[in-house]
């Protein structure tokens, strides 16, 4: 347990209810003031995503256009070459990303995959970018191996709430994303894990699948939320959309249980206007995914994103767990 008392991991469903059910203006103003104890409100931190291995994945998560069951229209690429990894985050980097966060659709890797990701890690930390990848579930050589390379975040989502977990994904269960979230903590490396809202989920959902991540034993140390991008010929396609009120309520409520966390914007920015993304930030979210891509789909604009900050008088800036 942490020694601030601020920190806690005891959350308990019917109080997050309650502050899901706070009036906006309360819930915003409760969120914006816990940012404010913690983090300088007006800065950002970018994060570009690569994916370095596309498609044919094993798994069946109905949200994803990179499992081999469903017919998405994305053509599978192998394990990319580490210089082509590395010109990307070059570019990444000039266009202002800190951190760069390479993707794999794998089920888990194999041993010989994790060696070349280690080149590609030491790669970028040598660009003076922070490392983050997220290859699936993980072995403990594997996830030392990755320690020993100097990775800095692992990314791992848990998705949703363990309740509604298997109404999206059958292949591995909720304990088996747990179990690796441990051994990367255990290991040492920056835990980035987050979810997916707007899968048609309820609100109690929701509200679990926070109490889940504030209730490890670490907070980690970016909370990445995503809404959704309906992808064709999955079978989330199709899902009836999240009121955007409650997904900017879920930002402010993880912002309020896990105060010293990057809460992340992340996937389907690109379908919320930028005054839906201004109340993101204003409920705490102080990160985002930058770059025209997110691993398939795509992301806004850089020069629209960059506008965006202008106009907010937002900046970029470094990602410290504070
Ligand atoms: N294959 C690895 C895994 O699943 O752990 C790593 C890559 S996977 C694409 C990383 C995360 O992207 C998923 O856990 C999910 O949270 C998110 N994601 C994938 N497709 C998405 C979609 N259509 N909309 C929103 N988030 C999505
Ligand atoms: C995360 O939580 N969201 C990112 C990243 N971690 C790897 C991925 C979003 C993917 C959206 C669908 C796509 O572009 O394929
Ligand atoms: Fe595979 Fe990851 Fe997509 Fe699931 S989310 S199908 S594990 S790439």
């Amino acid at each position: 347990m942490s020694a601030n008392p601020a920190i806690r991991h005891d959350w308990q469903l019917d109080e997050v209810q309650a502050l899901y059910a706070l009036p906006f203006n309360d819930l915003i103003f409760k969120a914006q003031t816990v940012h404010r104890e913690n983090f300088d409100p007006n800065e950002v931190q970018i994060s570009s995503l690569l994916s370095i291995k596309t498609g044919s994945c094993s798994e069946d998560c109905g949200y994803c256009p990179q499992s081999a069951r469903y017919d998405s229209d994305l053509t599978p690429e192998a394990l990319m070459p580490v210089d082509a990894v590395l010109k990307a985050a070059q570019l990444a980097k000039d266009q202002g990303a800190s951190r760069f966060c390479m993707g794999a659709a794998w089920r888990q890797p194999k041993d010989r995959d994790v060696e070349r990701v280690v080149e590609m890690v030491q790669g970028v930390k040598a660009l003076g970018m922070e490392t983050c990848v997220t290859l699936g579930m993980l072995t403990d050589a594997q996830t030392a191996r990755l320690k020993e390379g100097g990775l800095d975040y692992y990314n791992h989502n848990l998705d949703t709430s363990e309740d509604y977990y298997s109404e999206v994904i059958t292949t591995r269960t909720y304990q088996d994303r747990l179990d690796t979230l441990a051994r990367v903590r255990d290991a040492g490396i920056n835990v980035c894990c987050g979810g997916i809202v707007g899968m048609g989920e309820s609100d109690v959902d929701r509200a679990n699948l926070l109490i889940e991540l504030a209730n490890l034993p670490k907070h980690p140390e970016s909370v990445p939320v995503n809404m959704l991008v309906q992808v064709e010929g999955t079978p989330l396609m199709g899902t009836e959309s999240l009121d955007p009120i409650i997904f900017i309520r879920t930002i402010a409520v993880a912002r309020i249980m896990m105060p010293k966390s990057r809460v992340r914007l992340s996937a389907g920015r690109n379908n919320m206007s930028d005054e839906m993304q201004a109340l993101c930030f204003l409920a705490g979210a102080n990160s985002i995914f930058y770059g025209d891509k997110l691993l398939t789909t795509d992301n806004p604009m850089t020069n629209h994103d960059l506008a965006l900050f202008d106009r907010l008088g937002v900046y970029s800036g470094g990602s410290s767990y504070a």
